[in-house]
């Protein structure tokens, strides 16, 4: 008898996501079955909702999850039944041009098939109730009570580690950590300006943290993002709304810039800010997304002058090293993810919860499975 769960559907951009019950396949030799505790909400499942985002439908989206093993596939390595896992959504073939420059984000098994929603093996796991396959996005699809994955995208972390702050390592908190830590050669007492507080960019604040950075400098358009950016490491805040980020960034430099800059606003001012607040030879690291068809406009002397230019997307990870360092931060008081989450909801929820995140109102709403 297959495994019936339930999990939330998008059938078509701009409508609800209906809770259904979906239909797992028998698992290939290289599937892990997960059984998901938690999973975040996070924008780019926001984008596919809005449409901004294309993805096939129907679609199971949630990227961002963490859950128990409940089964491994025969042929299945680095993890087995019972364990804690951080779900990865960049899976790689390790063989192509890209792997083998070690850029595994820009896989091409990965970036031909994800967007298309077909797994590696070309053989779809979920069907529903009418028979109709069902789409994971980039091979997760979390938003259910089980998720099938490949072994290379479970990755166990100690069992202490609570499952909806395990969840976001996943994602969110990758992403902002990883561009501090593993790319942006953040120096001791170096200066940092992270322009975006939402879950990516207080990670990154905290990475700076973490790198030894001295100045530290926040900025958003909302008072509460600064002041929890504060508990997680900035030394300042600017409120973009009344104060001026160039500014700061010069002052707080001797008029020199920032050391680095890292962008997690996702909007073309924000861009735009960053090359004029970095020094010469400084680095902007870019994280934010906005619609891949918009154009933004730069100053030509603002890029000037050795500035380094980075984008990056998921903080150039290695999960099975990055996934157990991040858990162990946290679970030595280093990493801060308790106060990045703002609601706990239950699958049900899930409608309200991009709503709040579309307003603006939520660092990160987890979905907890009990
Ligand atoms: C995404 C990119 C596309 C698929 C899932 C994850 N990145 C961050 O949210
Ligand atoms: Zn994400």
């Amino acid at each position: 008898m297959s495994l019936q769960y339930r999990a939330a559907v998008l059938h078509a951009a701009q409508t609800p996501l209906s809770i259904e019950t979906v239909t797992a396949a028998a698992l290939k030799p290289t599937d892990v079955l997960v059984r998901i505790r938690a999973a975040g909400l996070c924008h780019t499942d926001l984008e596919v909702i809005e449409g901004s985002l294309r993805y096939p439908m129907p679609i199971v989206l949630g990227h961002e999850a963490a859950g128990i093993v409940e089964q491994v596939g025969p042929a299945a390595r680095g993890v087995k039944a019972g364990d804690h896992v951080v779900l990865s959504w960049n899976p790689h073939c390790g063989h192509c041009f890209y792997c083998d420059r070690d850029t595994p984000i820009l896989c091409e098994e990965y970036l031909g098939k994800g967007p298309k929603a077909v797994p590696f093996d070309g053989e779809v796991r979920t069907t529903l109730a009418d028979g109709r396959n069902v789409q994971q996005l980039m091979f997760l699809g979390s938003f259910g009570e089980y998720c099938i994955v490949s072994d290379q995208q479970a990755i166990p972390v100690p069992k202490e580690m609570p499952f909806d702050r395990a969840c976001l390592i996943g994602c969110g908190v990758m992403t902002g950590v990883g561009a501090a830590l593993n790319l942006g050669a953040i120096a001791h007492g170096d200066s940092v300006m992270v322009i975006g507080c939402g879950a990516v960019g207080l990670a990154a604040v905290q990475g700076a943290r973490l790198a030894g950075a001295g100045a530290i400098i926040a900025v958003d358009l909302d008072p509460a993002k600064l002041v929890l950016a504060a508990k997680m490491g900035a030394t300042s805040g600017i409120d973009a709304r009344t104060g001026d980020a160039i500014a700061a960034a010069k002052r707080e430099t001797g008029g020199r810039g920032v050391d680095v800059v890292i962008e997690s606003a996702g909007s073309a001012s924000a861009f735009r800010a960053t090359t004029e607040a970095v020094r010469p030879g400084g680095q902007v690291i870019w994280l934010g997304k906005i619609d891949v068809n918009n154009d933004v406009s730069f100053r030509w002397g603002s890029l000037m002058q050795e500035k380094r230019i980075r984008r990056v997307s998921y903080g150039n990870t290695r999960p099975r090293r990055d996934f157990p360092l991040l858990a162990r931060a946290y679970l030595d008081g280093e990493l801060l993810l308790d106060e990045l989450i703002t609601c706990r909801i239950a699958l049900e929820g899930i409608n309200d919860g991009f709503a709040a995140l579309k307003r603006g109102e939520a660092i990160r709403s987890v979905i907890t499975f009990d």
